[in-house]
């Protein structure tokens, strides 16, 4: 075959950067950013540059693994799907479909098997045990979304390209590249704004890159963002400078309420609590409310913290009352070019957990819950485990815990590339295939990107003969859930979900379609298969589609084909209060929930504030990872060690510890001994530790990860220490004690 190029999206994190990839035969030889990726314009960064050494990583498996005499042995994907059949039978037929808890990792997000395979094979599985990463992640913004907008996607996002003023709490996209934002090069992005006489404005307890480059960093105490915003709310009425967008004026209901429970949160009441002078911030409330085109955002630190929910409110609460909610230079909504449903009748608390009754949000419970629905006896106790493309040992709380309730269940079934720290205590682990056999595109990461943008990738290198893709994985997995014994029918396990995809689309009136009849629409799908026949209805169903017969200069996944860098459909637009999806139609700016947790924000005021000497755990990322799975690429691995815990040299010096001595960091969970790197980056009392390492486990088939494993930050991690409105865990802002090893 020789040299050629090809390209493809990345797929590492959320900035969905087009790749240049240089192929020898099937092998990636170098990778570039793609020049004429229309939304990423060859930038690449880091990590994206390894994506072929990523891909090729001998550690990863290329055939099924089944437990025999307590050893993970090569299987064929025949005995491994039998070994599954057999054991998830015997058990649901004893205990029913309960007895099998689900872990949903974040690569999920990050490929089109995920997307769309996950919830029939989740739908099969028919129990309510399933969890996901959202639980350590973003699922406050879904929640407070939902409640305000209807919809738990509807999350509007930064127009950092057009904006004069961006406020960003709790997020560090210089080295994340952003969340629940995507934007290729936001780095570059973020100096333009500045360039452009813009100004920059971070929030967080570390003077993180992001920081380091903004016109003002505020290093607020951790877990005290909801006081901050609140304040502003506060200034904003007081001062009279609230202004809701002219097209959003008739379209907002409960806002009295909701400044009327927030009136006693004044930049002075909250001051020393959130560690931020009143001054500052009055003069960011009157910033925010003053500046033509103005943001604010918040991430990860805003959400994984213990006023999640409320703080992910205020945020949109903030950007409406000042005037920049869903306007240009705002807070705006992406409109992607495949078909969504709109969700009406948003509802949580359908059901919940065992043991604490903690409520299901999205469908989901949080995955602090796993290892306790796992140990506590009783009816409905969790017997079995699937992960599908997570390492929730590392990743959730109390790691510990997990790992031994884990290692007592009857069934563990992991769908994963590697031996991880939780896939090795799988009895069938289920490899899919490397990034450059699979097609790609993304269909969630269009929903909160900067501009409309539409980018297919077709496979890179052909899959291999024998070895299913994860699509097909996944729906056999389904079929085994339904009863079926392997070998399983791919194909008619495909069509029922296309089937009832189809007739669901039928069904939607918002869905464009030239025609309403079933079999027409199959039939025009023509001979694709798996998920690019469903990506292709979609499309052809999105806003810009081709719409069957509707228009032929539409979008479809064949118009995609013609275009390998993308087709760019334009900049954001307003689009409220079309896609307000509430039962009233309008922006809910208060419900009950969440007012009563204004209540138990108000505690805060009130509450003795820290002590002297206490520290607080946060959290942080590193160019060179992703979260647990990027450790075993070598070229990521070297230079100096990652997993050490920042401390303030106040702190360090108190405490008798220096740089580069290792420290022991322990509360009521659990203890970590970790190398210090002090440094006057964080505020005083306050200490962090990058997840996603603790890669000593035994077991653990990861050769270079194992090498330098670090230590698993979410042994501090309680599980008993959540956002009471979404579950979602607190990784920020821990109690913890460090003195010398
Ligand atoms: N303390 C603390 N904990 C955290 C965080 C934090 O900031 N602090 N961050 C949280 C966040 S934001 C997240 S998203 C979670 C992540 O938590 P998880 O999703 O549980 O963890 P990852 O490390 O992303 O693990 C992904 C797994 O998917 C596998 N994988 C990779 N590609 C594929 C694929 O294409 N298919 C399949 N089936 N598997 C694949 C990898 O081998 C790896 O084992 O961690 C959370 N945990
Ligand atoms: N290089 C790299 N990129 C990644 C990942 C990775 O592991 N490595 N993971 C990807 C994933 S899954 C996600 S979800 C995104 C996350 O992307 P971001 O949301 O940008 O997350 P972080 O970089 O962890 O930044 C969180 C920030 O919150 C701060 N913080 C902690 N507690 C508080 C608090 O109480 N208040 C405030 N205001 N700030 C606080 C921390 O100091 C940290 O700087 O990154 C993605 N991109
Ligand atoms: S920023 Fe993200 S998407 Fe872009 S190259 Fe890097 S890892 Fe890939
Ligand atoms: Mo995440």
């Amino acid at each position: 075959m020789g040299t050629r190029t090809a390209v493809r999206t990345c797929p590492l994190c959320e900035a969905t950067c087009g790749l240049s990839l240089t192929l020898e035969d099937d092998t990636i030889v170098a990778v570039r950013g793609d020049e004429d990726d229309v939304f990423s314009a060859g930038y690449l960064c880091p990590k994206g540059a390894t994506f072929g050494e990523l891909d090729h990583d001998p550690d990863r498996l290329d055939t099924p693994l089944v437990r025999r005499d307590g050893e993970l042995v090569e299987a064929s994907w025949e005995e491994a799907f039998d070994e599954v059949a057999t054991r998830l039978h015997a058990l649901v037929q004893a205990h029913g479909p309960d007895a099998i808890g689900v872990y949903l990792g974040n690569p999920n997000v990050h490929n089109l098997a995920g997307q769309l395979y996950v919830r029939p094979l989740v739908k099969a599985l028919r129990t309510r045990n399933v969890t996901s990463a959202s639980s350590v992640d973003q699922q406050p913004k879904h929640l407070s979304c939902a409640w305000m907008f209807g919809d738990p996607f509807t999350i509007p996002v930064p127009d950092v390209d057009r904006t004069d003023l961006l406020v960003i709490l709790g997020g560090n996209p210089r080295v994340s590249n952003g969340s629940l934002w995507t934007a290729p090069d936001l780095p570059g992005r973020l100096t333009d704004l500045r360039r452009r006489g813009g100004r920059l404005v971070v929030v967080d307890p570390a003077r993180t890159r992001t920081a380091a480059r903004a016109d003002t960093h505020l290093a607020i105490r951790p877990g005290t963002d909801a006081l901050l915003l609140a304040a502003i709310v506060t200034t904003v009425f007081a001062e009279d400078l609230a202004r809701i967008p002219a097209h959003l004026v008739d379209h907002v209901e409960g806002l009295d309420l909701a400044r009327a429970s927030l009136r006693d949160f004044t930049p002075e009441s909250v001051a020393a609590r959130c560690g931020v002078s009143a001054d500052a911030i009055r003069t960011l409330a009157r910033d925010l409310a003053g500046t033509e085109r103005a943001c604010v955002y918040g991430r990860l630190g805003t959400t994984t913290q213990r006023f999640g929910t409320l703080t992910s409110w205020l945020v949109d609460l903030v950007n409406l009352v000042t005037g920049n909610l869903d306007v240009v230079g705002g807070a705006m909504l992406p409109a992607p070019a495949h078909h969504r449903r709109a969700r009406t009748g948003f509802r949580t608390g359908r059901w919940a957990s065992r043991v604490r009754g903690i409520g299901e949000v999205l469908g989901e419970l949080p995955a602090s819950v796993l290892a306790e629905e796992m140990t506590t006896p009783g009816e409905g106790r969790i017997r079995a485990l699937f992960t599908v493309a997570g390492n929730p040992v590392l990743s959730t709380p109390d790691g510990e815990a997990l790992d031994a309730a884990i290692a007592a269940l009857d069934l563990v079934v992991c769908v994963d590339p590697y031996v991880t720290a939780t896939s090795r205590q799988a009895h069938v682990v289920l490899p899919p295939p490397p990034a450059r056999q699979r097609s790609h595109y993304d269909l969630a990461f269009t929903g909160f990107a900067v501009r409309n943008v539409a980018n297919y990738s077709p496979p890179v290198v052909p899959l291999d003969e024998d070895r299913p893709d994860e699509w097909e994985i996944l729906l056999t997995l389904a079929a085994i859930a339904l009863g079926q014994r392997p070998p399983i029918d791919v194909e008619t396990a495909d069509a029922f979900v296309l089937g009832q995809l189809i007739d669901g689309l039928v069904a939607d009136d918002t869905a464009r379609l030239g025609t309403r009849d079933p079999d027409a629409i199959l039939a025009a799908l023509g001979d694709r298969r798996g998920p690019d026949r469903m990506l292709d209805l979609l499309l052809r169903a999105g806003p810009y589609g081709e719409g069957f017969g509707l228009d032929p200069d539409g979008i479809s996944l064949a118009r995609l084909e013609a275009n390998p860098h993308g087709i760019d459909l334009g900049p954001l637009t307003p689009q409220f209060p079309a896609r307000l999806s509430t039962e009233t139609g309008r922006i809910v700016c208060a419900n009950e929930p969440l007012l009563a947790d204004v209540e138990r924000l108000r505690t805060v005021l009130s509450a003795p504030g820290p002590a002297d000497g206490e520290l607080r755990l946060i959290g942080r990322r590193h160019l060179r990872t992703n979260n647990s799975w990027s450790h075993n690429v070598a070229s990521l691995d070297r230079g100096r060690e990652l997993c050490t815990l920042q401390m303030h040299p106040d702190d360090a010096a108190s405490r008798g510890l220096r740089d580069g001595e290792l420290a022991v960091v322990r509360n009521d969970t659990g203890e970590v001994t970790v190398p210090v790197e002090v440094t006057d980056d964080l505020r005083p009392g306050v200490v962090s530790l990058p997840h996603g390492f603790g890669h000593d486990l035994a077991g653990i088939r990861q050769q270079v990860a194992t090498a330098r494993p670090g230590v698993n930050s979410n042994r501090l991690s309680p599980t008993d220490a959540i956002d009471p409105l979404s579950g979602t865990a607190v990784l920020n802002g821990i109690a913890v004690e460090v003195a010398t090893a």
